[in-house]
């Protein structure tokens, strides 16, 4: 599947063109990147499908770039980039995935100081060069190396949100092959852990040997790290690396309990096992030298006095003495949710209509859907104004008036300012079915000042969530510094609600807030922040999340039907 490869080359044209400080073509291209790395279907299959006439239907992929992507299938380039990056060679993906650096400052630090790579620039900013460059100074180059340290803490780990298409094309086809009896997902993905290290896959097959041989000789796999005759490990063309184990029969709950981890919750299990004066490993639970249990994780659980727990609980974080107390949470279900709230349309400049967005949340079983596109401060995603709200509130009835069984809500994403304030009247936001509210701008702004910015935004009577709540991108930037606790009080007093966010890179709230956020009665909500209406499938991210944070149906307000929901809202 190329899709990823491809929206990697477009956002990288966009980022030349931004260099060269063309206007409105760099737009063009990020929309195009965003449409094809969020399109369900393999590009490839399109195009071969219906040729270059299929590609320029896809919405937000116009003629030219068309013929760009037809030209990289065909012959894996694409002429224009390479121009640019001959025109101004630096690696400019790495580079902008410093935070707080785009590309037009990546320009100036080639032209000045010969910049190329992360590794120039890590050298240039340690000895001083940058702060006294025009457009930088003392403060930017230490967030500069802040920046890089932070990359390079992550580095080796991937997002979930990505590297799942690829991990689930491998699962099916291990599910197809004949030799395999079952396959299940183990580690950190069956967890659903927000970023993974490696992807385990577990098998049973009375013929490892064939399962070996399979998965070694797949297209994607592009290098062997080793092989034996039960176990592989290879790395597949995105990057990351693949653990397959054949295992026999009357052993593989216990594995499949063992691989699942976490190392710690393992730790934790096996302590309860010894207690019992019983031994566990991945080859089974035994009392001496006799096997009590093995062949499934429930009988494992059982005979240590446990009750079976959801995967993505397993992170010894209280709940193996839960389900020794049978208080384990019943944690929301990946079908639980109703509708999303939060989601952007080609009213902000979006890549779908209302009608196309819709159509995608009914095809997910939905019964509402709330567009929430972003407000005026935003200039840049082409925020909306007063007027224009009211104007979108006009084709929302109007859209509504055919729908059957099916409401769309009309909220905004409006902007927290640095003052706490917001960015859209208070007589505008009246007429919204609920109002978001979010930080997109100052996240460095000291912990007191930004505690009580939120804090302010959430006093607002016609604000009803707070998006994303602690500024996070994974792999890029830690959370904003915030007094958490105070803003729960705050969320609890004034009834507001706390998003769950679910693109793949935000995952924010994160499973430990959400936890806390649970215990101080605070309602979440869990949504997409789709630009795209492929986007609303990253639901599952967030729902992930939500269960890793041990929260059930009734913390989260979007796993009810409309009527329930709405009551949600105060007033
Ligand atoms: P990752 O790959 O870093 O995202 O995280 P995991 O959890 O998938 O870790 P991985 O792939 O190293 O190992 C898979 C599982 O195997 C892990 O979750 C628990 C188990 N495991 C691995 N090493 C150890 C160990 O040293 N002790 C125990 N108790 N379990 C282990
Ligand atoms: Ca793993
Ligand atoms: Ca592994």
């Amino acid at each position: 599947m190329k899709n990823q490869e491809l929206a990697n080359v477009l956002y990288e044209i966009a980022d030349f063109l931004e260099m060269e400080g063309i206007t409105f073509k760099p737009y063009a291209y990020q929309k195009a990147a965003i449409t094809l790395e969020s399109l369900e279907e393999d590009v490839e299959e399109i195009y071969k499908q219906g040729g270059i006439k299929a590609l320029e239907k896809i919405p937000g992929v116009g003629k030219s770039i068309a013929g760009k992507i037809e030209e990289y299938l065909k012959t894996g380039k694409v002429k224009y980039y390479q121009d640019l990056r001959k025109k101004t060679p630096v690696q400019v993906e790495e580079l902008t995935a410093v935070e707080g650096l785009g590309p037009k400052r990546v320009k100036v630090l080639h032209q000045k100081l010969g910049i190329r790579s992360l590794k120039d620039l890590e050298k240039a900013a340690k000895t001083h060069q940058v702060a006294h460059l025009f457009g930088f100074d003392e403060k930017t180059e230490k967030n500069i190396l802040e920046g890089i340290a932070f990359l390079k803490r992550d580095k080796g780990r991937f997002l979930l949100g990505e590297i799942l298409p690829r991990v689930r094309m491998i699962y099916s086809k291990l599910q197809a092959l004949k030799e395999v009896e079952r396959v299940d997902y183990a580690g950190s993905v069956r967890r659903m852990k927000e970023t993974i290290g490696d992807a385990d896959f577990l098998v049973i097959s009375r013929k490892p040997q064939k399962v070996m041989d399979f998965i070694v000789s797949q297209p994607e796999v592009i290098k062997v790290w080793g092989k034996g005759s039960t176990k592989c490990s290879v790395r597949v063309e995105e990057g990351f690396d693949i653990d397959v184990r054949v295992l026999p029969k009357k052993s593989y709950g216990s594995a499949l309990q063992y691989f699942t981890g976490s190392k710690e919750h393992n730790i934790a299990t096996r302590r309860i096992a010894i207690n019992k004066g019983l031994k566990l490993s991945e080859y089974g639970l035994f009392k001496s030298k006799k096997i009590i249990a093995g062949k499934t994780e429930g009988e494992v659980y059982k005979k240590l006095g446990m009750e079976w727990m959801e995967p993505e609980l397993r992170e010894d974080q209280g709940e193996v003495e839960a389900s020794l107390e049978r208080k384990l949470p019943r944690v929301i279900g990946y079908q639980d949710i109703k509708g999303d709230l939060h989601c952007h349309s080609s009213w902000d400049g979006g890549v779908n209509s209302i009608q196309e967005l819709v159509k995608a949340a009914q095809k997910l079983g939905y019964e509402y859907l709330g567009i929430s596109d972003h407000t005026k401060f935003l200039r840049i995603e082409h925020g909306l104004d007063e007027k224009k709200l009211a104007r979108q509130r006009k084709e929302i009835n109007k859209v509504n008036s055919k729908l059957k069984n099916f409401k769309i809500l009309q909220g905004a994403e409006t902007n927290i300012l640095n003052n706490g304030t917001i960015d859209i009247k208070d007589e505008a936001l009246k007429e919204l079915d609920y109002a978001i509210a979010g930080i997109h701008s100052s996240f460095k702004i000291e912990k007191e000042r930004m505690t009580e910015r939120i804090i302010r935004a959430m006093k607002n009577p016609y604000i009803n969530i707070i998006s994303h709540p602690t500024g996070r991108i994974l792999k890029k930037r830690d959370e904003f510094q915030c007094d958490f606790d105070k803003i729960l009080r705050a969320a609890k007093e004034y009834r507001v609600i706390l998003e769950i966010n679910s693109c793949p890179e935000r995952l924010d709230l994160n499973d430990q807030n959400i936890r806390r956020a649970k215990e101080a009665g605070v309602k979440m909500v869990i949504n997409t922040d789709a630009h795209h209406k492929d986007q609303l499938r990253y639901i599952e991210l967030g729902i992930a999340q939500a269960r890793r944070g041990w929260a059930e149906k009734a913390n989260i307000i979007n796993a009810h039907p409309l009527v329930k929901l709405l009551k949600f809202f105060r007033q």
